[in-house]
């Protein structure tokens, strides 16, 4: 029977973004059905074209017309769903407030991601792990002669690619120290209230728990430094998974008069190391250069130049430059001091 009721998407339990989107659609009570599998294998089934490019998760929504067809993208899908179904926003009403979870949900989708593919596949462990258990997620009862076929194969492409996020010899101390430093400001944050910026979760929350199901659900490096560090971020990645039963109220959101001081220790993570990639990132990607370098925390980074994150710091400043005067001051008052200043001075 044709279920046209349920939004359908197709993504892994190994991929992150998959498990921001899951999560969020429990919280926001949206009917659902999720295919476990490779969108190139399940979109032609369906009878529609592939995104370009393919990534997990592809979700398959109504267009204006209301054709189906294969989308995306978290960030812009999160904004379509509000469209759709606006009860249990996870969008602050404050324009203020949204600014910053705005940068909080980018710092998860593409910062906190580095920690993620950095541990998946750098230290020796993490990448058997990953190999054993990412094609059995596909299929579990794939037969063993392609089972270790596939063990091979996948840790071989993914260890080729982390050049490409920037992890190697050289940034793997700064990726960990980051990592750590975050886990710090989380479980100092998470004693002071429940989310990023209330007693509701925003998309930030959700960002930044799709990379954490990994980092403390599946790769064994990191989720023992969790458990070392911040056993508030290892319990809140298990809550986070389904909130349905929350009941969130619109005076739940932070006052911008009033936020937790805890909340500076995760932007000074943000302005610390994520502001001078994306900066980095974005005069590389305009100058037409393929790689770049700069100095991040005291070492010498070096990656391949990214044209979706210097869309991220264009989308970024652009939401700043939408805020009225008395909201840019308020988001001003919030980001001084943490680094993060340096994103919207225009010199993008
Ligand atoms: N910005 C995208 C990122 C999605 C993404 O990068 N997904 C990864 C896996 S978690 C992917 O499909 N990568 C392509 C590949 O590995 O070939 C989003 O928010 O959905």
């Amino acid at each position: 029977m044709k279920d046209s009721r349920n939004i359908q998407l197709i993504g892994a339990v190994g991929s992150p973004y998959t498990r921001k989107m899951l999560s969020l659609l429990r919280y926001r009570r949206i009917p659902h059905k999720i295919t476990w599998g490779q969108p190139e294998l399940v979109i032609p089934t369906l009878g529609l074209e592939l995104p370009k490019p393919v990534l997990l998760p592809t979700f398959i929504l109504p267009e204006a017309n209301g054709d189906l067809k294969a989308v995306t993208d978290s960030t812009p899908i999160i904004r379509r769903l509000e469209a759709m179904s606006p009860d249990r926003s996870v969008l602050p009403i404050d324009p203020a407030l949204a600014f910053i979870d705005y940068l909080l949900e980018d710092f998860g989708d593409e910062w906190v991601t580095k920690y993620m593919f950095h541990y998946r596949w750098h230290p020796q462990a993490d990448a058997d792990n990953a190999g054993t258990l990412l094609p059995l997620h596909f299929r579990v009862n794939l037969p063993p002669e392609q089972h270790e076929q596939m063990k091979n194969m996948i840790p071989e492409r993914q260890i080729s690619r982390l050049y490409v996020v920037g992890s190697n010899d050289a940034t793997a101390p700064i990726i960990d120290a980051s990592y750590r430093r975050y886990l710090q400001a989380m479980e100092a944050h998470l004693k002071a209230q429940p989310y990023m910026l209330g007693n509701r979760p925003g998309a930030g929350d959700f960002a930044m728990v799709g990379q954490l199901t990994q980092l403390v659900g599946f790769d064994p490096t990191p989720r023992a430094i969790a458990h070392e560090l911040s056993p508030r971020t290892v319990a809140w990645t298990s809550l986070m998974e389904d909130l349905s039963g929350l009941e969130p109220g619109a005076d739940d959101w932070n006052s911008t008069n009033e936020m937790p001081a805890t909340l500076r220790g995760i932007l000074t993570e943000v302005g610390r190391m994520y502001v001078p990639a994306l900066l980095a990132n974005s005069r590389a990607v305009q100058a037409g250069e393929k790689t770049w370098e700069a100095e991040i925390d005291g070492a010498l980074w070096t990656q391949q130049s990214f044209p979706y994150q210097a869309k991220c710091l264009k989308w970024i400043n652009e939401q700043y430059q939408a805020l009225g005067t008395e909201d840019r001051a308020r988001v001003d008052g919030i980001l001084a001091g943490t680094g993060c200043e340096a994103l919207l001075l225009g010199n993008v």
